[in-house]
């Protein structure tokens, strides 16, 4: 085995030098205590940082070394899909407080325990503690040989150093990394053994030089925008290793592979700090953040922190989540906390820039008709300039495949984190809102500097400032409005979210204003009386066989493309936000707008139907000029078709909503076992080419379906109320769908251990991305959604 050409893949890219880039200052002070640290990387299976930019990074890495190809090819440091882990992620985690992570890791025969708690004091943001234990998997032998390295840097301003003299043989007893920065002040790393920890012995000459029964420690130079590469940087200092005993001693006397993958004793200066352990069986450490000003933490406190952080946790999911019947088994509970947890354990902090194409050339603006044709697939790409470093603090779709924020998912993973912790929610919220430009853009993909860019294919990476995406944080800010008139805020919570949302305030409307001007309809050519207002819109950024800005990449739509096409599912979202911003507006007492912003919720209603509503087909469908110049309407039934309904701007009582309902309880159309699909199977696109959007489930549209149906179903009392035949029919739609999508997601986690991106229509098995934590998490809360039991009265008894 040639060991240098296994090494080769990882070091190249990766040059260490000793250049000083230079710096920015750090930004900002250490914001709220609770929130300052978390596993804030959470493209790694475990990296703590702080939500400060160009600051303190950690980060952990292991592997089996008992032989060489195992130790290269499964050394675990980024999350990676199909890379040999029978599933892995938080149990419980409460954002505020920590949590416990598994990581069922098959190809090194070890599971591992994390247990992440968040101590909270002093005047620079707590401190915090990871305990991590490993334990041998059933086909593992007694003896195997685990190597974990965990890593500090500094990206920035700071100190960050070994406390320790330098020592030729690695240190014996606990290990301290010493440090400080303006907002954090000072603080120690240590890492600290358990009690019963075995280590290897000698069985090679090399032993004399380094023996494995202490721990390593090496520091290193790194540019500072590649502190990130932990793994990278690791490798080097494993090569330096393999080097000098190859040379030493041949291929055929070479030292074992847990020997030879190791960093070697040299810890002076760098901006990189490595403490590697070697463990024979089972095993513990434990990693201890002090902060100076923070109160104490040890290993011994920690067992207590750690019991009471899950008991805290359990408690209250009860409160918050309590799975309704029929789920109150322990599977689904279980699953339950583990989608919540995974969602929440997800949220990542993120500093960087971000390219865009900002040439705004002309054939961008997508009003000659040639111009698809011309472009075919490709947009004409111009050269991308980098806009200047943002933060973004977001939860992600998934660790392995997209660690980084997407606009409209994010409105989809705060659903069930308002309910958790509203706070946390608009703090997100805010960050969001925070990276609009000064048009009222915010970019859908938000791939932030070097880091979230090595995850990213060339071509995807560039962003165009008249690509919109879906505005789903309005039904956050919706719901933060409605958590006002609730009970279940305390005064001071609520005093606290209304004085957010009145600085916020500005920047909604600023992007509303941005949406309505930028995504236009050209409605000039529908000369109908009816079409007096402007209402009627357009996604830009399509190509013929895509729309990636509305969401739904490969729905159907109107061919071949048109500048004169109406979008649905863009009025419809445009209607959100026009009746967020009149509940908004009406709370700040700003009644001339809450005056616009009905005028223009009433406008859309009527173009709903006026320019949407296709009495032929019996559904709501996109529009666009045909050959003669006339309105024509463009119907694939599926997901578009249901937009007016699922976002509830139909009267319940409306005409056209009985034949939404038969659309959805279709089995030859969208009903399905396993939930409501994407594209009816009467379509002639049905399952079709790449079939992302033409046939799979999707929990987000789902969870939008059966909350709809619900609202519907126990609406017995507004002045639109709907028929009780109706009701009755969205009730037993209500709990089928309901049920449907919950055993099926919790089945496909059983068998699988993982939450997938989409769900097979015919099969109901996960496909697509593997561990997508981001919307697919909505089951928790559909599995706490009111029962309603077919036939019950409940709701008619009123
Ligand atoms: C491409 C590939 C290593 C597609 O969940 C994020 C988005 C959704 O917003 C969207 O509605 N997903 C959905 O249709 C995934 C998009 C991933 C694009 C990145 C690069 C990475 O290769």
């Amino acid at each position: 085995m040639q060991l240098k050409a296994l090494l080769l893949p990882l070091l190249q890219g990766l040059a260490l030098t000793s250049a000083q880039d230079s710096q920015q200052p750090l930004n900002g002070a250490a914001a709220n205590d609770s929130l300052l640290w978390g596993p804030y990387r959470p493209n790694l299976y475990f990296g703590v940082r702080p939500r400060i930019p160009k600051s303190l990074l950690t980060g952990l890495m292991w592997a089996n070394v008992d032989d060489f190809k195992n130790a290269q090819e499964n050394f675990r440091f980024t999350c990676e899909q199909h890379a040999g882990m029978a599933g892995y992620g938080w149990e419980e985690y409460d954002t505020k407080k920590g949590g416990r992570q598994v990581i069922h890791d098959a190809g090194n025969k070890i599971d591992l325990t994390i247990d992440f708690v968040k101590i909270p004091g002093g005047s620079n943001g707590g401190s915090w503690a990871a305990r991590i234990s490993g334990t041998l998997r059933d086909d593992a032998p007694p003896n195997l040989v685990t190597t974990l390295l965990f890593y500090a840097g500094m990206e920035g301003i700071g100190e960050l150093g070994f406390a320790h003299e330098p020592q030729e043989h690695g240190i014996s007893g606990p290990v301290t990394i010493h440090g400080s920065t303006a907002d954090l002040g000072d603080f120690d790393i240590e890492i600290v053994d358990g009690p019963n920890n075995k280590l290897p012995y000698k069985v090679h000459p090399s032993w004399d030089e380094k023996p494995l029964d202490v721990t390593l420690a090496q520091s290193f130079m790194a540019p500072p925008d590649q502190v990130w590469r932990g793994k990278e940087i690791a490798f080097s200092g494993f090569k330096q290793t393999i080097d000098k005993l190859m040379e030493k001693y041949g291929q055929e006397n070479m030292a074992p592979p847990w020997q030879a993958f190791t960093i070697k004793n040299n810890i002076l200066g760098g901006n990189v700090h490595m403490i590697q352990k070697v463990f024979v069986g089972n095993f513990q450490f434990d990693v201890l953040f002090k902060s100076a000003s923070g109160p104490a933490v040890t290993s011994q406190a920690l067992d207590g922190a750690i019991e009471s952080t899950s008991k805290s946790f359990k408690s209250r999911f009860s409160d918050v989540f309590k799975p309704a019947k029929p789920f109150d088994e322990d599977d689904h509970r279980a699953c339950a906390e583990s989608m919540l947890s995974n969602l929440a354990g997800g949220i990542g902090y993120f500093y960087g820039d971000l390219l865009v194409d900002r040439s705004y050339a002309s054939e961008y603006d997508e009003e000659d008709e040639g111009f698809w044709e011309a472009a075919a697939e490709a947009r004409t790409r111009n050269e991308p300039t980098t806009d200047p470093a943002t933060e973004l603090f977001t939860s992600v779709p998934s660790r392995p495949f997209f660690p980084r924020g997407f606009l409209w998912d994010e409105g989809f993973h705060l659903i069930p984190i308002v309910d958790w912790d509203a706070d946390l929610a608009l703090t997100i919220v805010e960050s969001w809102f925070n990276l609009m430009d000064d048009d009222g853009w915010i970019a859908r993909e938000q791939i932030l500097g070097p880091e979230a860019r090595s995850k990213v294919p060339a071509e995807f990476q560039v962003q165009y400032p008249h690509y919109a995406n879906p505005t789903t944080l309005f039904l956050i800010v919706e719901a933060l409005a409605t958590k006002l008139g609730s009970k279940d805020l305390s005064s001071s919570e609520k005093a606290n979210i209304k004085s957010r949302l009145i600085k916020l305030y500005p920047l909604l409307q600023k992007h509303y204003r941005w949406y309505r001007r930028t995504q236009a309809g050209d409605i000039k050519s529908y000369d109908r009386e009816a079409f007096s207002t402007k209402e009627g819109y357009r996604w830009r950024g399509r190509t013929p066989r895509h729309i990636l800005p509305s969401g739904l990449d490969d729905y159907p739509r109107a061919q071949p493309p048109h500048p004169g096409e109406l979008h649905l599912d863009l009025i419809s979202w445009i209607g959100l936000m026009s009746r967020s911003l009149s509940t908004i507006s009406n709370l700040l007492d700003a009644k001339d707008d809450v005056q616009t912003y009905t005028k223009h919720l009433t406008a859309i209603s009527r173009n709903l139907d006026d320019l949407h509503w296709s009495s032929q087909h019996k559904a709501y469908c996109d529009a666009t000029i045909d050959d003669y110049e006339e309105h024509q309407l463009v119907c694939h039934k599926g997901y578009i078709s249901l937009f007016p309904f699922m976002i509830d701007l139909l009267p319940h009582n409306h005409k056209n909503i009985p034949a939404i309902l038969d659309l959805i309880a279709d089995p030859d159309q969208l009903w399905s076992p396993y939930g409501i699909r994407s594209l009816s199977k009467q379509d002639e696109l049905y399952g079709t080419d790449e079939n992302y959007w033409r046939s799979p489930i999707w929990m987000n549209m789902n969870y939008l379906i059966v909350k709809a149906l619900h609202t519907l179903a126990t609406d017995t009392t507004s002045a639109t109320a709907a028929p009780k035949k109706t009701r009755e029919q969205a009730r037993k739609l209500y709990s089928d769908l309901r049920k449907n999508l919950v055993n099926n997601v919790v089945k496909q986690w059983k068998d699988t251990g993982f939450a997938w991106e989409q769900y097979n229509p015919d099969t109901g098995l996960g496909q697509r991305t593997q561990h997508f934590t981001g919307w697919t998490s909505l089951v928790v809360v559909i599995m706490s959604m009111e029962d309603l039991p077919a036939g019950g009265k409940v709701h008619e008894e009123l």
